[in-house]
């Protein structure tokens, strides 16, 4: 039977995580991405053949690009978004070019996924990422001074956020400034108060309803290129998926993903299925969203979050938490079968167990952590499809 392929994310070589180490997982494919490249440069085939190279050397496939970054640009499109589609496009012919097949985006504005906490400590001394409602909103409120932030909370919820930031202390601001400000894979460098505040400003005439647009019209013209090389470009749901500091989200449920296929048809237009992004709103039909949307879901990040009634979560263990993990492998793999091909898969984040502990590592990518939760849903498959054939 066809099985999803397993990898891991590397971050390239400045990732702790070598790509021996990798591969002592059990994966077989990595993800990456060539993050030394300003985002809107074009890749180079020169720069694509080298990462490819050297993972090729390791013993392993650079499976996914993740993330080929879309420029803040094109998500508004103002200022030079023209120049960064047509750089897009020559990226796209270039790593087709290099043999590559699937490409991972998103369009989030500003902001990849965001955490309040990224070493929140279980009963068992492990660490999770944490988004925490109340730490949100201390930080929107009294950090970033966000003008205007008050008009999105109710009064109930601002004297939560202030009762919580009144509590902490400089150090902890200081912690959930940098943890919320973090953002960007690959980076640990914050953002500045400022670069976020002037940032938010540039989005202020763009609603849902834009944004939405300016994806359809950015897909318009790379969906035929994906076309002519075969590649198949999966967007990332939003992380958390719902709009945060007052921006749009467009990717957050079913119905999204659905409108962007229906207005921008096509068997390379697609999706990154992430379980723990959609996973994080309860009206998400995880195992329903596989089957009704499987044809486009190019790529998979396996990972559960444990809600609570007051909209926190964090990430649980693969096969806890919210996500029933094991209904939605069943979903993968009948759908595979339907399909007649192996979607990759990454367990996504992880936590902080054993010497994890000691390290330094990108948060929500150290090693033990992630091997623990590929190894789970490695075990987790090959017992489903066991049962298949009883
Ligand atoms: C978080 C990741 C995301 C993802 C991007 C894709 O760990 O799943 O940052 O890589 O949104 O563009």
């Amino acid at each position: 039977m066809i099985k999803m392929e397993q990898t891991l994310r590397w971050f390239g070589p400045d990732d702790p995580v070598s790509l021996q180490y990798i591969r002592q997982s059990g994966a077989t494919g990595v993800v990456t991405s060539l993050h030394h490249i300003p985002i809107g440069e074009v890749w180079t085939v020169d720069e694509i053949q080298k990462r490819r190279t050297a993972i090729s050397e390791a013993g392993l496939t650079w499976t996914v690009i993740e993330s080929l970054p879309v420029h803040e640009d094109i998500k508004k499109r103002s200022g030079n978004y023209k120049i960064y589609i047509e750089n897009y496009k020559a990226s796209m012919k270039n790593v087709a070019t290099c043999g590559l097949k699937v490409i991972t985006y998103n369009f989030m504005p500003i902001l990849d996924w965001m955490r309040t906490n990224v070493s929140y400590e279980l009963s068992d001394g492990s660490k999770a990422l944490y988004f925490e409602k109340s730490a949100f909103i201390a930080f929107d409120l009294f950090l970033l001074k966000r003008p205007n932030a008050q008009n999105d909370y109710h009064p109930g919820e601002i004297q939560k956020a202030e009762t919580k930031f009144t509590g902490m202390s400089r150090q902890e601001k200081e912690t959930l400034y940098n943890n919320t400000l973090l953002s960007l894979p690959g980076s640990d460098e914050p953002f500045t108060p400022e670069q976020i505040l002037n940032a938010l400003e540039a989005y202020k005439s763009i609603d849902k309803t834009k944004l939405k647009e300016n994806l359809y019209e950015f897909l318009k013209e790379i969906i035929p290129i994906a076309e002519q090389t075969g590649l198949q470009l999966a967007i990332h749901p939003d992380d958390p998926p719902y709009p945060i500091l007052g921006l749009p989200r467009i990717m957050s449920t079913e119905a999204d993903a659905q409108d962007m296929l229906n207005n921008v048809p096509s068997v390379n237009n697609g999706i990154c299925f992430c379980t723990g992004s959609f996973g994080a709103r309860i009206d998400n039909d995880l195992q329903g969203m596989v089957k009704r949307l499987g044809n486009h879901i190019f790529f998979l990040h396996l990972r559960s979050t444990q809600r609570d009634s007051e909209g926190n979560f964090y990430e649980a263990n693969h096969l806890e938490g919210d996500a029933n993990m094991p209904e939605v492998v069943k979903e993968v793999i009948a759908l595979q079968q339907r399909l007649n091909r192996s979607i990759p898969m990454r367990p996504d984040h992880g936590h902080q167990i054993l010497d994890d502990l000691n390290k330094k590592h990108y948060p929500g990518y150290s090693i033990i952590g992630r091997l623990k939760g590929l190894a789970e849903l490695r075990g987790l498959e090959t017992g489903i499809i066991m049962n298949y054939n009883l």
